[in-house]
């Protein structure tokens, strides 16, 4: 049978399989210190001497405001791991996670897997790359596989080319006005047909980067000609194979884009999924422009903007930030002088570092409208919780920044085409490879870093309060918020777990401990967006035994495994009964988890069964009986 490219690579790294899960060989790790901290502490409980993969990496992007001791003491941390455990460090400053990897260490044909949901950015040079928590990470670089539920594998086929003033931006905003932030759930997209000639492998970077907001479990382009310019001109053409689905491959499901046709989009606050072309904002008055993100920050994006801005100023009641995805990027606009045009534009430069994409600094002003080249708007996410936020492509953002409001970039004349490169300015002096001495190194660990929380063996049964009753695409911003107070917190279970549910439920840590034992209650796909396993560990401190959903998202229903949560899905009409303040007992947990029984729930007030499933498969079963990932590992190796 002609087979599809993502299948290629599945089959070239199955190393078990069963009717529900495939269990893939991982090749590369990336982690980022936010998520990484938590990461390597479980990968130091594991007690293998030196990772196993073919390459891991460690980034510092996430925690780089350092208004207290906290996160210097996590990167020295994280460096020190980096040595001992024969693994690559990426320093501060270096850059952001998925543009420094797709820059230095991607390759097509190979497996990576991401303690961030934007993992699958790498897609764009056709890696299998696939976002997951810490724990699904440090069992990764033990060397075990990775298991998933086979996707359905959806090919996208692009037709012609885009038009002047539309970018790959708008090819992935399109997806999502088509498909919504559940559309990609259990699916990976393929993208392929004629189109993909058309763009380069930052721009698919930007594609295969925003799937994550599709749900999908990941995003690849193929590795064709393109992707060789791309790896020559990062002095890695040893890297490249030509790789590309086979003529009349199959696809689960298949959709078309015509390129040809789109127009430049914008994401309404407050979901990448509200989608509206720019000239229906026309004139909408705009506060602050931010330009950056894993999603739009490569040197094509950078150069864009830096011909736009250049002889002109930003408009008077404009801030412009503007952040480099990394030092590659900063350096080439420093010597080529568009840096200078950009500062001249009125521009003020930042870090490269996901900074403001995550609530570090840049909070807009209250009720403000902020117009973004990232990839999430959930509500509060920016710092200020009742501003707008609207995520477009760079060329729509500087239309913005001039001109104040929302305009369309085909009001600006001649569209400047910007090309990579024959060569990308490289040095990787802030890379430190891991070390050969690795096991006399001391770790550095600060006051903040804590131990991991334990938790014993799964309970036959539970009686829950349901603490919060949600609506639906909770995000793990919900649960767990990041932001420059909160993600300093991220190596301490204890002090983070004051923060669960702060932006929806102040009250929620408080009355969680309370109750002793509890569960959560939400509509369909809880616990969209990042990866962060603290969105479980830190509702487990606080006594969090069961989540009840209508549907989960990906990660987050494993992190939940990972850590003994047990993921139940309920029926609408059980969800709609159930209140919260209200007790459920669940029952016959050990025979749902070893035999496959129905796991039993009743109301306490009312005596009557609720209509729930837990689907499991034996391998997720197997983890939650022994009470999570790490007590699972613990009772194989
Ligand atoms: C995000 O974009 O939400 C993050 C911050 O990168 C997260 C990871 C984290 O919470 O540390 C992600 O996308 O996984
Ligand atoms: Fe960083 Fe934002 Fe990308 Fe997350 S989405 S990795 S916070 S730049």
């Amino acid at each position: 049978m002609a087979k599809s490219l993502t299948r290629k690579i599945i089959d070239s790294h199955v190393v078990e399989q069963n009717e529900a899960e495939y269990a893939l060989k991982i090749d590369q790790t990336l982690t980022q210190d936010a998520t990484g901290t938590m990461a390597y502490l479980e990968f130091e409980a594991i007690g293998i001497d030196r990772v196993r993969t073919e390459l891991s990496v460690s980034y510092v992007d996430h925690n780089t405001l350092q208004t207290g001791f906290e996160n210097a003491d996590d990167h020295l941390f994280l460096q020190d791991i980096a040595r001992k455990y024969g693994i690559f460090f990426s320093r501060p400053g270096n850059g952001i996670c998925h543009q420094v990897h797709l820059e230095r260490f991607a390759e097509p044909g190979k497996t990576l897997l991401g303690s961030d949901s934007h993992t699958p950015t790498a897609g764009g040079i056709g890696m299998l790359a696939i976002g997951a928590g810490g724990l699904d990470v440090a069992a990764a670089m033990a060397g075990m596989p990775f298991s998933l539920t086979m996707p359905r594998i959806v090919g996208v086929f692009l037709k012609s080319h885009l038009q002047d003033w539309v970018s790959a931006k708008d090819i992935i905003l399109e997806m999502l006005r088509r498909f919504g932030v559940k559309g990609g759930v259990g699916k990976i997209i393929e993208y392929t047909g004629e189109g993909v000639r058309s763009l380069s492998v930052p721009e698919r970077a930007t594609i295969t980067n925003m799937g994550a907001e599709l749900g999908a479990t990941s995003s690849i382009f193929p590795s064709d000609e393109l992707t060789r310019a791309f790896l020559t001109a990062q002095a890695r053409e040893h890297a490249w194979i030509p790789l590309g689905p086979d003529t009349g491959a199959v696809y689960d499901e298949v959709v078309e884009i015509d390129l040809s046709v789109l127009e430049p989009l914008v994401a309404c606050a407050h979901s990448p999924e509200a989608i509206i072309g720019v000239r229906e904002l026309s004139g909408k008055k705009v506060d602050q422009v931010l330009i950056g993100s894993c999603t739009n920050s490569s040197l094509k994006d950078l150069m864009t903007i830096a011909t736009l801005l250049k002889g002109k100023k930003i408009h008077p009641e404009i801030s412009l930030g503007i952040a480099p995805g990394s030092k590659q990027v900063l350096s080439m606009l420093a010597d080529n002088g568009a840096l200078s045009a950009i500062i001249s534009s009125g521009a003020r430069i930042l870090e490269s570092a996901c900074g403001p994409c995550i609530g570090m600094g840049q909070a807009p002003r209250s009720k403000g409208v902020s117009v973004r080249t990232f990839n999430r708007n959930f509500k509060g996410r920016s710092g200020t919780a009742d501003a707008e936020i609207y995520l477009t492509s760079p060329e729509v953002a500087v239309a913005c920044a001039l001109n104040g409001c929302f305009t369309d970039p085909r009001t600006l004349g001649e569209y400047p085409h910007i090309r990579d490169p024959e060569r990308f300015a490289i040095d990787d002096s802030m890379i430190i490879p891991p070390s050969t001495e690795g096991t006399t190194t001391q770790i550095r660990r600060g006051p903040n870093i804590r131990p991991l929380p334990k938790r014993g063996p799964m309970e036959d049964c539970l009686d829950l309060e349901v603490l919060l009753k949600l609506e639906a695409n909770i995000t793990t911003d919900d649960i767990m918020p990041a932001g420059s107070k909160i993600l300093p917190l991220r190596s301490n279970i204890e002090a983070i777990s004051a923060y669960v549910f702060s932006g929806i439920d102040p009250d929620f840590p408080g009355r969680a401990k309370a109750a002793g034992a509890g569960c959560i209650l939400a509509g369909e796909n809880y616990g969209q967006g990042s990866s962060r396993e603290h969105a479980a560990l830190a509702p487990l401190y606080l006594g969090v035994k069961a989540v009840f959903a209508l549907s989960f998202a990906r990660i987050h229903r494993s992190n939940l495994i990972n850590f003994g949560i047990i993921p139940i899905t309920i029926s609408v009409e059980s969800y709609e009964v159930l209140k919260p303040g209200q007790r459920l007992s669940v029952k016959n947990i050990h025979a749902a988890l070893t035999e496959n029984a129905p796991i039993e729930v009743f109301s306490l007030e009312t005596g009557k069964p609720l209509d729930c499933a837990a689907h499991l498969s034996q391998r997720e079963s197997e983890i939650l009986s022994t009470g999570g990932l790490l007590n699972y590992i613990k009772s194989i190796v």
